[in-house]
């Protein structure tokens, strides 16, 4: 069988699924990282819609149409800025892993791709983050028959490496 969760190094815009993921802010009216990419890519559609929304919580998640990306689906969910670790940086992290998923599913994704979220300008550690995206994912997938496969989409090497140095428990 086919693996259920796959990895890769790539720009998440390009990606023919049938989600990708953003780490956007509470507003969801864009921002730089990877949510600025996903708007310039996606058009002003985007911005458009995003702005019907009223904002985010942290560790929650919203979806919109893709508009000019490959992706039919954009679902935004907020990451964590990281403080230190006692702000329940790591649930809320969890959560947008979590609650990403089940956007996906209810809108009958089968194919959603991650970005890392909040290991960019929210500074969350890299290898914490690796470990929480694994286990929500892993053990979302054990309940779920809707999804085949979940991307995570490396852009910076570290993260990279971080993800491959895991990679054993992706296999079952
Ligand atoms: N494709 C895939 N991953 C990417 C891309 C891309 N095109 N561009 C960057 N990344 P960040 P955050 C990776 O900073 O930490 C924004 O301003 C990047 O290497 O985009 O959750 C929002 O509006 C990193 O590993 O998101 C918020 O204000 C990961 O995406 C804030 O940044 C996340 O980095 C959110 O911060």
């Amino acid at each position: 069988m086919k693996n259920r969760i796959e990895l890769s190094q790539e720009d998440i815009t390009k990606m023919k699924v049938d989600a990708i993921v953003n780490a956007a802010n509470r507003s969801l009216l864009g921002g730089g990282g990877v949510d600025g990419a996903i708007h310039r890519a996606a058009g002003p559609g985007l911005l458009e819609e995003c702005r019907t929304l009223n904002g985010c919580n942290t560790g929650d998640a919203k979806i919109t149409k893709g508009y000019n990306l490959p992706a039919r689906f954009v679902i935004h969910t907020v990451g964590p800025v990281w403080y230190g670790g006692n702000r329940n940086e790591p649930a809320l992290l969890a959560s947008c892993y979590r609650k990403s998923l089940e956007v996906a599913v209810k809108n009958g994704c089968k194919t959603i791709a991650f970005p890392n979220i909040s290991t960019g300008v929210y500074r969350f550690p890299k290898e914490l983050a690796t470990e929480i995206a694994i286990r929500e994912v892993k053990n979302f997938l054990k309940d779920d028959k809707t999804i085949e496969t979940v991307y995570f989409v490396c852009f910076d090497s570290e993260n990279y490496r971080l993800y491959l140095k895991n990679i054993k428990q992706f296999i079952k």
